[in-house]
């Protein structure tokens, strides 16, 4: 296991979540609260493209050997995570962009989302990593009828809400 990442789950961790500083946590804790949710083990940890460019690369190039399905990545400003790890892996990367204090996350939606020909990465709106979980939660589970199941309850629950809010109005 990577020396820069934590598990959380029960198991062999599935999906990293990495993001270029611990400041970008706060925003980033709701994909791994989204992974939890459908019982998707993790790993999550901080992996600076700019301030440790040689560790983020040795992390890239080993997440497919370690047996990981999909990569979450976050950071904020010059956002250049992402699209980094996406160019020494060839598993998915889901991009979050990160808003900072100025620009409001246009900077770190910008970075992420336009990336050249051949080097995909799936950006998610600006500060949606529990949509990020959710979509890594997804790809685990088209080859995974388990998780699957859990994410077409996760659907149904949405609805029941979503009805429940709906019925609240009319009484
Ligand atoms: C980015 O710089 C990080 O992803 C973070 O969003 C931003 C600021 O980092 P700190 O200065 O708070 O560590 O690389």
């Amino acid at each position: 296991m990577s020396e820069l990442v934590t598990r959380r789950g029960s198991g062999e961790p599935l999906v990293g979540i990495v993001m270029g500083s611990d400041s970008d946590w706060p925003v980033m804790s709701a994909a791994g609260e989204a992974l939890d949710a459908v019982e998707v083990a993790h790993e999550v940890g901080v992996v600076s493209a700019h301030r440790m460019p040689q560790a983020m690369l040795d992390y890239g190039a080993s997440v497919a050997g370690r047996g990981l399905r999909v990569l979450i990545a976050g950071a904020g400003g010059a956002a250049h995570l992402p699209g980094m790890l996406a160019s020494v892996t060839s598993l998915p990367v889901i991009g979050v962009p990160v808003p900072l204090k100025y620009l409001d996350g246009l900077d770190s939606l910008l970075s992420i989302v336009q990336m050249p020909a051949g080097v995909p990465v799936a950006t998610v709106s600006v500060g949606g990593a529990r949509n990020a979980g959710l979509l890594a939660a997804r790809i685990v589970g088209a080859a995974d009828p388990q998780v699957q199941a859990r994410l077409d309850r996760f659907r149904a629950e949405l609805e029941e809400t979503a009805r429940a809010k709906g019925d609240a109005l009319r009484h």
